[in-house]
């Protein structure tokens, strides 16, 4: 099953929008198979944003995605990657399909509340990044085959 990882960046979790987040996850019908609650150390942040050094707005990045705790999750189903880049919208809320999260509640690039793989290479590398492979849960919902076809 493909697997993409997905943080609510530290304004999601300030301004309280972790659960908002989640329920529109699930309620798209993928399936969580991990999660912590963290402080990202500064190491951590630029291993994952290490595509972004020397552009611009890497210094902002890096201090934005330290700058409080983040929801580090790891969610599954068919076509995951695809599915929540698209309920998450384009990297600019003011892009951002109207529905999507960046839109409805966001504005600025540099604070739009999430971040999710974007290929499930990426995804599969960055579930590696951020968790240990036993802090990954198999498990399968009753309601699995109503989901997935
Ligand atoms: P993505 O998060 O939609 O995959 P990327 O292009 O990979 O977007 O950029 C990573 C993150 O860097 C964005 O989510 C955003 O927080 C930040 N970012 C990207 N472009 C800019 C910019 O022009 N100014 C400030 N921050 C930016
Ligand atoms: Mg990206």
């Amino acid at each position: 099953m493909e697997k993409t990882l997905v943080l609510v960046k530290p304004d999601g979790v300030q301004r309280a929008l972790i659960g908002e987040i989640i329920s529109r996850l699930e309620r798209r019908g993928l399936r969580l198979i991990a999660a912590k609650f963290m402080q990202v150390s500064q190491e951590l942040a630029e291993t994952h944003y290490a595509i972004h050094k020397g552009k611009p707005f890497y210094e902002g990045l890096i201090a934005y995605i330290t700058s409080a705790p983040v929801m580090a999750m790891v969610w599954e189903g068919p076509n995951a990657v695809a599915a929540v880049r698209q309920t998450m919208g384009a990297t600019r809320p003011t892009e951002a399909a109207p529905g999507t999260v960046r839109h409805d509640f966001g504005l600025e690039v540099g604070r739009n509340l999430t971040h999710a793989s974007d290929t499930p290479e990426n995804g599969e590398k960055e579930t590696a990044l951020w968790f240990r492979p036993e802090e990954l849960v198999s498990w399968e919902r009753a309601l699995d085959p109503w989901y997935f076809e």
